[in-house]
Formats: structure tokens, C-alpha cells, sequence
């Protein structure tokens, strides 16, 4: 069963004046492109209709924003590596990205998917950057743990909270077992609380 059985995808936005109105309570999930983020959506959302719709064409490089419940949002960032796109492009989605984290009064939190066997890159970093810029929580899912042995997974988990120290709570995460899915659930549940 869904832990937000009236979850449902709002609107994709390309540009500030398309963002939905800045009312109630918002979290942001960022991830480059393939680490995992449209299936750690599912899995903490559970509803299966919610993450498909955000794969639809076009929508993976657009802001996308869900409703959760009334006046909680889960909002999904563009993954796109900047370094693999046109200059153009690059800097629209980096001026939207840093638009967004900026304007968003009711932004109470950043969820960061990172896949488990790439560690942080500069897309992540960036993303950090921007959220630590409006003083905001961070926390990092280090997903497909499954992909590695249990001291493997333990070990790079122990990098990356060793890397980002203070900046950001850190936890394993596999969309596939399910590990670490009730912790990111919390997660999120604690941030959309602070602020209601
Ligand atoms: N083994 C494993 N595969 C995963 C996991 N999460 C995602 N994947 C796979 O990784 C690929 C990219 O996942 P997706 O959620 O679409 O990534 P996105 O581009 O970040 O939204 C897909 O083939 C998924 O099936 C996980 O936790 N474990
Ligand atoms: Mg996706």
C-alpha cells in the first residue's frame, strides 16, 4: 500500500514562472541521470504512476513537481550531467536549478540519490552547493547497495559520510531489497514536517 495514496504529478516547469505556487511544504530529489532516482522515488512514494510519469519524454530535463499530500510536495530536479550538454542548455538548467533553490520558500529539504559504486561527482557536489547556499538539510541515499557486498557498501558509506562530514546525513539504499527504505521514508516525513 502507498504511504501517499493521493500522490499525484502536478506540473513540469522550464522556467520560474511555470513553478507551482510557493504554498505549504516542499522536498527536492536530485540525482544524475541514471543513479537511481526515479526508482528510490518509487520505492519511498510507493506509487508506481509517479516516477513513471516523470520518465515521459522531455520531463527527465524539466523541474517536476508532485503532490504528496495537500500542501506537500516532492519535487524531482533534472539529472543531467552539466558536462554532457550543449553550453546552452548547461546554463539555462544551472540557472533554473540555482532559480529554484533560491526562490522556493517552502524548499525544506534536499534528498541527494547518489549511485552507491560512483561516490560523489560534480553534478552532486553542485547540488549540494546550491542547497547549503539557502541553508538547507541534505541527505544523501547511496543507492544500488545491492550492487555490492555488505563490506564494500559499508565502506563507501563510510567515505562518502566521511567526505561531506557535517554537510549531509548519508544512508544506503536499494531500490531493488528495499534496504534503508522505512530511514529514507523518515527522512523525508521529518523534513515536509518542518515546516507544517
Ligand atoms: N540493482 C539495482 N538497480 C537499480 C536500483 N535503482 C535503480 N536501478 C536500475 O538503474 C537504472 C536507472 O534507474 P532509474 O531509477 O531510472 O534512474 P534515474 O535516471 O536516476 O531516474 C535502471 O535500470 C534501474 O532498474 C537499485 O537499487 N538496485
Ligand atoms: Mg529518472
Amino acid at each position: 500500500m502507498s504511504h501517499y495514496p493521493e500522490a499525484q504529478f502536478m506540473t513540469s516547469a522550464n522556467a520560474r514562472k511555470q513553478f507551482v505556487p510557493d504554498i505549504g511544504v516542499e522536498v527536492a530529489v536530485a540525482g544524475r541521470s541514471n543513479a537511481g532516482k526515479s526508482s528510490a522515488i518509487n520505492v519511498i512514494v510507493n506509487r508506481r504512476q509517479l516516477a513513471r510519469t516523470s520518465k515521459m519524454p522531455g520531463r527527465t530535463r524539466l523541474i517536476n513537481f508532485f503532490s504528496l499530500r495537500n500542501g506537500q510536495r516532492l519535487v524531482d530536479l533534472p539529472g543531467y550531467g552539466f558536462a554532457r550538454v550543449a553550453d546552452s542548455m548547461r546554463e539555462h538548467w544551472g540557472e533554473l536549478l540555482a532559480e529554484y533553490f533560491r526562490s522556493r520558500q517552502t524548499l525544506s529539504g534536499l534528498l541527494l540519490i547518489v549511485d552507491i559504486r560512483r561516490q560523489l561527482k560534480d553534478y552532486d557536489r553542485q547540488m549540494m552547493a546550491f542547497a547549503e547556499d539557502v541553508d538547507l538539510p541534505i541527505h544523501i541515499l547511496l543507492t544500488k547497495a545491492d550492487k555490492l557486498k555488505k563490506g564494500q557498501a559499508s565502506r563507501a558509506l563510510l567515505e562518502v559520510r566521511k567526505e561531506v562530514g557535517e554537510r549531509a546525513t548519508v544512508q544506503l539504499f536499494s531500490a531493488l531489497t528495499k534496504e534503508g527504505e522505512k530511514e529514507a521514508r523518515e527522512v523525508l516525513e521529518r523534513l515536509l514536517a518542518s515546516r507544517t
